[in-house]
C-alpha cells in the first residue's frame, strides 16, 4: 500500500457559515476574561485561538502580567510578535489555564482536535493544566463525533505499518499532505486522518489506537473540558462542565 496512492486530505476544508468568524471572535473575547494577573496560560493553535492570542496581546500591552506556554511554533511566533512573554512547559509546574479551539465537540464534551496539526503539544498542555477553556463557533457542536476525521500523530518510519492496522480496523486512514509532500508536525511526525463516524465507545477506541506501535497521540480529547464557550450568532453560550 503505497503512500503515493493515498488521497490527499486537507483537514481545514469545511464549509464555514457566514458568521463563523464573528462567533470565533466572540468566544475568544469571552475566554480572555478567565486570564488573571500572574497566570501561566497555555496558548492554543488555530484560527479561533489566534483571536484569543491577539486579545491577550492587547491586554499585555495594557499592563496584564502573564506568561504564555505555546502549543505550536505558529502560536509561539504570533505570541512573540505581540509581545506576550513565553516560557517552556518544563519551566513551570502546572498551567493555571489552557485556552484552545476544537474541530468538533459532542454533547458529552468529547472533542476531536488536531485539524491544525498541533494535537500532540495541545494534549500535553491540556493534561498539564489546572483548567481548560474551549472556544468554538457553533459549527463545531455536534451530536456525536466523526464528521470531521480524527487526526493521529504517527512516527514516519512506522506509518505504513500503522496504516495497515487502521485499514484492518475499518478506519480508512488518509495520510495528510501539504503541497504534495507529507505534512510534518512540529515534532517532525506524520498525521493520519481517520474516519471514526459511528464509533460508539470512544474511550475504548482511543485505547486501541494508542496500542498500535508508532501512534504517538490521538486527537481524541475525552474528559478535558472545564468550560466551553460557544459563539452563536451575536452571542456566546458559556457552559461549566462538572468533571467529577
Ligand atoms: C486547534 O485548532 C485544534 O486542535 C483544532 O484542530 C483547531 C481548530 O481550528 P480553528 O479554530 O481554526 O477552527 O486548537
Amino acid at each position: 500500500y503505497e503512500c503515493s496512492q493515498f488521497n490527499t486530505f486537507n483537514a481545514k476544508e469545511r464549509y464555514p457559515m457566514p458568521n463563523t468568524e464573528k462567533e470565533k471572535q466572540l468566544a475568544a473575547e469571552a475566554s480572555v476574561k478567565f486570564v488573571k494577573d500572574g497566570m501561566v496560560v497555555g496558548l492554543g493553535t488555530g484560527s479561533t485561538a489566534e483571536f484569543m492570542i491577539r486579545q491577550l496581546g492587547e491586554k499585555v500591552a495594557n499592563g496584564l502580567s502573564m506568561t504564555g506556554v505555546p502549543s505550536s511554533e505558529r502560536t509561539a511566533n504570533l505570541a512573540q510578535e505581540l509581545g506576550i512573554p513565553l516560557t517552556p512547559l518544563d519551566k513551570v509546574d502546572k498551567l493555571d489555564l489552557y485556552i484552545d479551539g476544537a474541530d468538533e465537540i459532542d454533547a458529552q464534551f468529547n472533542m476531536i482536535k488536531g485539524g491544525g496539526g498541533a494535537l500532540l503539544r495541545e494534549k500535553i498542555l491540556a493534561y498539564n493544566s489546572k483548567f481548560n477553556v474551549i472556544i468554538v463557533d457553533s459549527s463545531k457542536k455536534v451530536e456525536s463525533l466523526g464528521k470531521f476525521r480524527l487526526p493521529l500523530e504517527v512516527i514516519p518510519l512506522a506509518h505504513k505499518k500503522v496504516v495497515d492496522q487502521l485499514i484492518q480496523l475499518g478506519l480508512n486512514p488518509i495520510l495528510r499532505k501539504l503541497d504534495n509532500s507529507e505534512y510534518r508536525t512540529d515534532e517532525n511526525n506524520f498525521i493520519l486522518d481517520i474516519n471514526i463516524s459511528g464509533q460508539k465507545n470512544l474511550k475504548d477506541l482511543n485505547t486501541r489506537l494508542l496500542e498500535i506501535p508508532g501512534v504517538v497521540e490521538t486527537g481524541l480529547f475525552l474528559d478535558y473540558v472545564n468550560v466551553l464557550i460557544l459563539g452563536r450568532a451575536g452571542d456566546v453560550e458559556v457552559t461549566h462542565v462538572n468533571r467529577n
